[in-house]
């Protein structure tokens, strides 16, 4: 196969830290030695990669504060400056594509053909779209005004993608930002703001303090954050929810899945396969709309399995940098005993456990794809959010039937319909309680369109017209003529 791809410049950059990471707050790292440090490893080796700073509540209000004194400056330039910006930011992204695909590889254990040809380019794009709608601010939302401090708080499995959703909007429409990268990959968010800085991006517009969890809760908390936007568990979502409530803060929650993957009996067999493959091992499945549930017309089964198991066949597993895998390494040793004991309850609720015989590289948190057949609508492997590289099947006989095992689920993120018959996929589609519908396609992701939940995958929508308006409030002007004009 291929040479894998060259980590130098990654390793380059991380050896100019090798003292550590401080935060990046006012547009500079502080002191990386004041205080308490995490370390952050390689999945793939469980080697050590980076020191990083443990964000402190007086961190977290060094960073508010520096947010706070910047917001009225960068909303005061305009939407035609702050378009400058945002194009500079797309720009920086795509001429550091490499080193933000490698980077991201490393401290994730995900595939470098993913973060090179999904997770980058995406972010670019993301830039580019919100971009445009700085421009437009001023015509398009001429009644609204940025909410002012955004505290964002995103996860592990796609902490680039998700910083640039996070992000994006809110600075193009006028806020500022305080970014908590998720603790077990806190580099890309690091690397981003470094890169934002150099492109120009003014100090204090985007600050990124890393932490765990009571880094994050201390944004939550702070008094200066006029919105949290949130992307992680449905747990977590629900604590941030409660300390919310009341403060007057504005809260939007992009949560877990267990989305189903839908095929009719007249469906194209072999993209439908290949659509499978998409939706539930990208990220090693890892991802919160992956298609988690196949649901198979009965007519098809049999087959459908059959051609599923010879495809999983051919998947490899292995090193991140090794650019002929389709699966990397889990995020960690807890996520990969997650789920061993899912699927170990599965095969007790009387599941049957498929798993090609592929070679696992050893060190890591390597897990193979695997497949969960004869399984029970109300198992535990049917109804909970496995995160990881295990597909569930069950079967239908109706339209009817289809629609209720979809909607048997207290998520509602996404959903994927398969069916040579239109009028049968456009009748589905609005039945099924998901934010997105995808028909003969999945994880189609668009900067353009709103993406977010139903039900326990939360509230709130971003990209789009739609995930603008959750960066600005509405505000109605009126004012009385002078007396000598009426
Ligand atoms: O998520 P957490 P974790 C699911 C998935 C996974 C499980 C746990 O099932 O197995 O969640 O993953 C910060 N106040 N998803 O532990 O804990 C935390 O530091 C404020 C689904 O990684 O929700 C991190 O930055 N913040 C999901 C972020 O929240 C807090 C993606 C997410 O961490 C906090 C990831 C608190 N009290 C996991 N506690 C998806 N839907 O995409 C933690 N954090």
């Amino acid at each position: 196969g291929p040479a894998p791809e060259s980590d130098t410049d990654a390793r380059q950059w991380l050896s100019r830290h090798a003292q550590g990471f401080g935060h990046f707050i006012d547009g500079r790292f502080t002191g990386a030695d004041s205080g308490a440090h995490f370390e952050t490893v390689e999945p793939a080796t469980g080697l050590l990669l980076a020191r990083i700073a443990q964000g402190s509540p007086a961190d977290i209000d060094a960073a508010v504060t520096a947010a706070r004194a910047a917001q009225p400056g960068w909303m005061a330039v305009g939407g035609h400056a702050r378009a400058r910006h945002l194009y500079a930011l797309a720009r920086t992204v795509q001429r550091h594509a490499r080193l933000l695909a490698v980077v991201e590889a490393l401290d994730n254990g995900k595939p470098i053909r993913e973060t090179r040809d999904i997770d980058v380019p995406l972010v670019a794009r993301h830039f580019y779209h919100h971009a445009g709608w700085a421009q437009l601010q001023e015509r398009e939302f001429a009644d609204q005004v940025p909410l002012g401090v955004i505290g964002q708080i995103v996860p592990w499995n796609f902490p680039l993608l998700m910083l640039a959703w996070k992000i994006a909007p809110a600075l193009a429409l006028g806020n500022t930002v305080v970014l908590k990268p998720a603790e077990l990959t806190p580099l890309s968010a690091l690397l981003f703001a470094e890169l934002a800085a150099q492109a120009g991006l003014p100090a204090g517009v985007l600050n990124v303090v890393t932490g765990d969890g009571a880094t994050g809760a201390a944004l939550v908390a702070h008094e200066g954050v006029d919105k949290i936007a949130f992307t992680g568990s449905t747990e977590v979502g629900r604590l941030i929810r409660e300390a919310t409530a009341g403060s007057g803060k504005s809260l939007t929650l992009e949560l877990g899945g267990k989305s189903p993957f839908i095929v009719f009996d007249d469906a194209d067999i072999d993209a439908a396969v290949e659509g499978v493959v998409d939706s539930i091992w990208l990220n090693q499945g890892q991802v919160c709309c992956a298609g988690s549930r196949l649901l198979l017309q009965e007519g098809i089964a049999a087959d459908f399995i059959e051609r599923l198991k010879r495809r999983m066949q051919q998947l490899r597993v292995g090193m991140p940098l090794d650019k002929a895998i389709d699966l990397g390494s889990l995020i960690d040793g807890s996520q990969l005993d997650r789920v061993r004991s899912l699927v170990a309850a599965g095969v007790r609720e009387g599941a049957q456990c498929y798993q090609p015989s592929c070679a696992l590289p050893t060190g890591g948190s390597f897990y193979p794809p695997t497949l969960l057949t004869g399984v029970q609508p109300a198992s535990t492997v049917a109804t909970e959010e496995i995160f990881g590289p295990v597909l569930v099947t069950m079967t239908f006989r109706t339209p009817d039937e289809a629609v209720a095992l979809a909607n048997n689920t207290r998520y509602g993120l996404a959903a994927s319909i398969w069916s040579e018959t239109i009028g049968l996929a456009l009748g589905i589609a609005p039945q099924l309680q998901a934010g997105v519908v995808w028909i003969n396609a999945t994880n189609l992701f668009d900067a353009g369109v709103g993406f977010g939940g139903y039900r326990e995958s939360g509230y709130g929508r971003e990209g789009g017209r739609e995930g603008c308006h959750e960066y600005l409030k509405p505000r109605a002007w009126a004012a009385r003529k002078p007396r000598a004009a009426q």
